[in-house]
């Protein structure tokens, strides 16, 4: 299939997360990254740098004021002290309910927290540069797409889709998801299905397209009752305003088995055409897998090629984007499981 790859992705590799308190290793690597590429090319695809620029559909689905403080947040923590280089700022407050969000404060992490939807997405000195690049892969597999390509890989990191309009979260900066939906709505296509079927529910991307009926949503992922990301990604969040009734998640029980998460694929498919999407992004995350070390649901290679070959059978022009999976050894193997599973 033909893939965009993000050659900067290198440039955001943060060292260490919090995890039940302590101070872990970064389950989002580089290494995730560099498996999958070296799958992809050992299989012979097609691969190839961004070629468009994603400016304007960052500008629609993104913030000015998120855009420009992502694209500054570095320079000013090194500002504060120079010693920070060797540093990564969390976040250690947040606008909740009562608090003012409409306002920025001076002080770095409070604007870190304004910005943040949790303490588990750090940034690194080459985040911004990695992230951007990315927007341009997503685009630029958007493009490919609507101008005729059969579907198109955006492999990326970061991944995106628990940003928001205006936040970052759960490893994600930029919403790939969004940016490659917003391309194909550019570029006429008149209803765009984002069907994510990453292991946490993409509540960023649910977001930006919550009260809009030109991006259908529709999500299976662990219940958030007990999974990440916890305050969003229910049943009854159907969609508001002009959005009402484009916004499906199916949520399932952590350790739910591969029959269950078909079940849910197969009602997920379905609407995709009672809403008469011409176009489908899939929000590719990987961590659905058996072996996923942060996530419980017990898929297999197996599964994978069957999931390609289902999102085939819909017969839409189709962009998959990377989300999640951090088995990353295996990562390189489901990713083109699922790519042959769509091309057989
Ligand atoms: N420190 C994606 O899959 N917290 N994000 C996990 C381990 C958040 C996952 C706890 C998981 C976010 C794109
Ligand atoms: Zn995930």
């Amino acid at each position: 299939m033909l893939t965009f790859h993000n050659p900067m992705h290198h440039l955001h590799a943060p060292v260490h997360e919090f995890f039940r308190g302590e101070k872990v290793a970064c389950f989002e690597t580089p290494a995730r990254a560099e498996f999958v590429l070296a799958a992809l090319q050992a299989g012979g695809h097609e691969l190839r740098e961004p070629d468009q620029d994603a400016a304007s559909a960052l500008a629609q689905i993104h913030s000015e004021r998120y855009l420009d403080f992502l694209r500054t947040a570095w320079p000013q923590w090194i500002a504060l002290d120079p010693q920070n280089e060797q540093r990564q700022p969390f976040p250690s407050v947040w606008p909740v309910r009562s608090l003012r969000s409409d306002i920025e404060p001076e002080n770095f992490v409070a604007r870190l927290g304004l910005y943040s939807m949790d303490n588990g997405s750090p940034l690194a000195s080459g985040t911004w540069a990695a992230a951007r690049a990315g927007a341009d892969a997503a685009a630029s597999a958007a493009h490919s797409v609507m101008a005729g390509a059969r579907a198109a890989f955006c492999l990326s990191r970061p991944p995106g889709h628990h940003a928001g309009h205006d936040f970052m979260g759960g490893y994600c900066f930029i919403n790939n998801a969004a940016i490659a939906a917003q391309t194909m709505r550019n570029l006429e296509a008149d209803r765009v299905a984002v069907l994510d079927v990453d292991y946490h529910h993409g509540n960023g991307t649910q977001s930006i397209f919550y009260e809009r009926d030109d991006v259908f949503f529709a999500s299976i992922h662990g219940d958030p009752l007990t999974e990440y990301p916890f305050y969003l990604g229910y049943a009854d969040e159907t969609g508001v305003g002009d959005g009402a009734g484009y916004n499906l998640n199916l949520p399932l029980p952590a350790g739910s088995d591969a029959a269950a998460w078909f079940a849910a694929l197969e009602r997920a498919c379905k609407a995709i055409g009672y809403v008469h999407a011409d176009a489908l992004v899939v929000s590719l995350g990987l961590d659905t897998f058996e072996g996923d070390p942060i996530s419980q649901f017990s898929l297999t290679a197996g599964d994978f090629d069957r999931l390609g070959a289902r999102l085939a059978a819909l017969g839409l022009p189709t962009v998959f984007v990377l989300e999640g999976g951090y088995a990353a050894a295996e990562l390189g193997d489901n990713a083109q499981q699922v790519l042959h599973g769509f091309e057989r």
